[in-house]
């Protein structure tokens, strides 16, 4: 499927991303929940063509599982093994890199698009937006087969942007809490409630097309295993505030298997 222009790829009647009024609501939305999702934000052929692409790309994702704790940061020894700053957790899935991502993938046209990039700028109050410098990591598509799941975690990152390309029957649910934790307060003690199930966490409904955009820097979330035989498929578009900056050599061997 050829696709140049962005309004086969968004539906911009239903979503006029260049209104100022528009992208006001979407900002305003994303500061008091946390996350805006904006469901079938990609045209149906579009999403078609993704999916495909998304189905022929599997054999070259590179999976890999890692124990992790919450807070993404290395072992502390000023803490106990089963406190909530060590605790463990588990994230498996496969990953194609921007590199694999065809030339003509609607999803190139919507990460290029300026219009696109400006409604993001708009929603998040990032002034401007770059893609990494390193071939891999701008574009990524993210499985999860049967009992793959993503650990709870914070992210490093200010906002992600995702689009769910494909969903399980059962399983791979978004679940979160908003600002579990703050700059300045870690939570463990929420963290410990949380990982011994005595918090309930929110659920994310999100089906293919839907755009989400998520701050998940003190939002704790994850994706529960997916409990059925269709994989999920999420494209991940990854922006930086600053030119030039490419993903880590140590996180793209982890996340990626490679670093070109
Ligand atoms: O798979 C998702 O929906 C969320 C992905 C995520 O949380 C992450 O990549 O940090
Ligand atoms: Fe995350």
């Amino acid at each position: 499927m050829k696709t140049t222009t962005l309004d086969t790829i968004i539906d911009l009647t239903r979503y006029p991303i260049d209104d100022a009024d528009f992208a006001q609501t979407c900002r305003a939305t994303l500061d008091t929940t946390g996350v805006l999702v904006l469901p079938n934000f990609i045209q149906a052929p579009a999403l078609d063509a993704i999916r495909a692409e998304a189905e022929q790309s599997l054999d070259q994702a590179y999976f890999c599982a890692q124990n992790h704790s919450v807070y993404l940061t290395p072992h502390n020894p000023a803490f106990s093994k089963d406190h909530a700053a060590n605790r463990e957790v588990v994230s498996s899935k496969g990953c194609i890199c921007d590199d694999i991502i065809a030339a003509n993938s609607p999803l190139r046209a919507l990460y290029d698009a300026e219009m696109f990039r400006d409604f993001i700028k708009d929603c998040t109050g990032e002034t401007s937006l770059h893609p990494y410098a390193d071939t891999l990591s701008s574009i990524n598509i993210h499985y999860a087969h049967r009992g793959q799941e993503l650990g709870w975690h914070f992210d490093n990152s200010a906002f992600a942007i995702t689009l769910l390309i494909q969903k399980p029957e059962a399983g791979s649910q978004f679940e979160y809490i908003k600002d579990l934790r703050s700059s300045d307060n870690m939570n463990y003690d929420g963290v410990t409630a949380l990982l011994d199930g005595a918090t309930i966490p929110q659920t994310l409904d999100m089906d293919p097309g839907a755009l989400v955009l998520f701050r998940g820097s003190n939002s704790i979330h994850r994706v529960s295993p997916n409990e059925s035989d269709t994989t999920r498929m999420l494209a991940v578009l990854a922006y930086n505030a600053q030119p030039g900056v490419s993903l880590s050599e140590s996180a793209r061997k982890t996340f990626y298997g490679r670093l070109s």
